[in-house]
């Protein structure tokens, strides 16, 4: 299926009538590779050298029900009971990297997801700290993350979505990867049905080895975006957005462009859990901070790197007023946020 446009402007812009001006990274988004003509069929572990090339051809992979419905579902209720209602409380935020309060969408949903699940306080998230890590260290995951390096994968990072962002197109490496550039591997899970409008996840495939002119800038930058963007909206490549089901899984390569689609119907979710995976013989590395942490715990048998600072007792103290006592916190983090205005 090919998203409905208007083609004559720069950045092209779907017919709806319901959201006007919705831009698209890309006149025409598919909903596999137009080299697929018979429609999807991709590759699955059972074959693992077709997998595994398919994979390293394309820089991304889709696997069908890979995580029991079940799972995702306990994953999103355990979400809705303790985090989305927790007014209040302070989150990592993928877009801002910093602990901020939800701000909700018109809908109700969470807008900006939730990083690190496994560093979320563990008594007061417990529900969907553990529901999340379960899905993300998922059996089918181990093994796909093995066919695909050849050796286990450890966790480096998590997120969790509930409405879109709107994740501007970016290669994962700019950020963290291993120390082997290149061979982190990005998962996404649907924990529900994605509606088509709800702004899916979209894949630029073949891009992992291409140059984008002058992606070597800040990667948290505007220039940079606006690069990536342009990649996107006028390069050479097709854009790719699979329709996920409960429980289905996306795989990508640290080198892929990825992003999401803009919302065309703010009535849907588009409820994920995401890891990335580095190889357990190579190291990891941000590319965005100076230190990389080297606490970890064991989840599932699979290892899962820690990042939250917990280095002195100033630090941990400020943890513990962020999350037990976080009117407390929010009071004086605007009081020296206003000093530091001054
Ligand atoms: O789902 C999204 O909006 C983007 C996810 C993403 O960029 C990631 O997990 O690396």
């Amino acid at each position: 299926m090919e998203q409905d446009l208007m083609s004559a402007t720069e950045a092209p812009v779907v017919k709806q009538k319901n959201s006007p001006g919705i831009v698209l990274p890309r006149s025409t988004v598919l909903e596999y590779p137009s080299a697929l003509e018979g429609g999807e069929v991709y590759p699955t572990p059972d074959e693992p050298l077709a997998f595994r090339a398919w994979f390293e051809r394309e820089g991304y992979i889709v696997v069908r029900h890979a995580i029991p419905s079940r799972l995702c579902q306990h994953g999103i209720d355990a979400f809705r009971r303790e985090v989305l209602v927790d007014k209040l409380g302070f989150f990592e935020r993928h877009a801002s990297g910093k602990f901020e309060r939800h701000v909700y969408t018109d809908r109700g949903f969470m807008k900006y997801p939730i990083m690190n699940l496994q560093d979320l306080p563990e008594k007061k998230y417990a529900g969907f700290r553990r529901a999340g890590l379960h899905v993300l260290t998922h059996a089918s995951i181990q093994r796909a993350i093995r066919v695909l390096c050849n050796e286990a994968g450890r966790v480096v990072h998590t997120m969790y979505f509930d409405g879109n962002q709107t994740t501007w197109a970016h290669r994962d490496g700019h950020y963290i990867d291993s120390g082997q550039a290149g061979s982190m591997i990005g998962v996404w899970v649907a924990a529900e049905d994605i509606h088509p409008q709800a702004g899916r996840f979209f894949v630029i495939p073949r891009s992992h080895r291409m140059r984008v002119p002058g992606e070597e800038g800040d990667p948290n930058a505007a220039e940079y975006k606006a690069r990536m963007a342009d990649f996107v909206r006028h390069g050479p490549l097709e854009c790719v957005s699979p329709v996920l089901k409960q429980g289905d899984l996306l795989l990508w390569t640290s080198k892929t462009i990825h992003g999401s689609l803009l919302t065309e119907d703010e009535h849907y979710s588009r409820r994920s859990f995401t890891a990335h995976y580095v190889p357990c013989s190579h190291p990891y590395q941000w590319n965005v901070k100076q230190h990389a942490s080297s606490r970890s715990m064991h989840f599932n048998r699979v290892e899962v790197i820690l990042h939250r600072d917990d280095a002195t007792w100033l630090k941990r103290l400020r943890n513990h007023v962020r999350s037990d006592w976080p009117e407390l916190y929010g009071m004086a983090r605007a009081l020296t946020q206003r000093r530091a205005a001054d």
